[in-house]
């Protein structure tokens, strides 16, 4: 078990464009399972590794209620291949904006297309909050997070917050 600390707003590398994993080898099988340690503990249900500094395309998901069986899944190099025209609205939140929840709106069903651990190419068709948190994740890997979603004047508000928040940290 290795928890990997989480990096928060207005922290500049959660800007970063993350690279292709070109190999799976013991590293990345290493990333996933402390990505997975770093998500279950913190709790969330989804992990975009540059999330904990890691510039790489690696995504680790389990939307599984509590007291439901776990369900992980890893995504390697994920890529939206198809969007439905319907939309739905979530209440988002993430773990590098801590206890901010706004609703965003995006495509209701997504099919990924993305490598799991082994290598292997693999398809999904995702809905419901799997969809959403796909589309929260796939965000992270380019530098996008929810709030870009939001309206400006919020967007604006949230940063200001947690920008003050880092500051009185750093003078502590
Ligand atoms: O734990 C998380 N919950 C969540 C709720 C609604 C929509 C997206 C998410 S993802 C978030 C964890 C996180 O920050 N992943 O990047
Ligand atoms: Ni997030």
């Amino acid at each position: 078990m290795a928890t990997r600390p989480i990096l928060i707003i207005p922290e500049p590398k959660l800007r970063t464009i993350s690279a292709p994993v070109e190999a799976i080898d013991g590293e990345i099988r290493k990333l996933v399972e402390d990505m997975f340690d770093t998500m279950y503990d913190a709790p969330g249900i989804g992990l975009a590794a540059i999330q904990i500094g890691v510039e790489k395309r690696v995504v680790t998901i389990d939307v599984a209620r509590e007291g439901e069986e776990k369900k992980p899944i890893a995504l390697i190099n994920p890529e939206i291949i198809a969007v439905s025209e319907e939309l739905s609205v979530y209440s988002e939140g993430c773990l590098s904006i801590p206890e901010y929840y706004e609703e965003v709106e995006r495509p209701a069903r997504v099919a990924v297309r993305f490598q799991d651990v082994e290598g292997k190419v693999r398809e999904v068709e995702a809905e419901g909050l799997f969809a959403t948190c796909v589309q929260h994740e796939i965000d992270h890997l380019n530098g996008v997070l929810f709030i870009d979603h939001i309206s400006k004047l919020k967007r604006d508000r949230v940063i200001k917050k947690f920008t003050k928040q880092a500051r009185h940290k750093a003078e502590a």
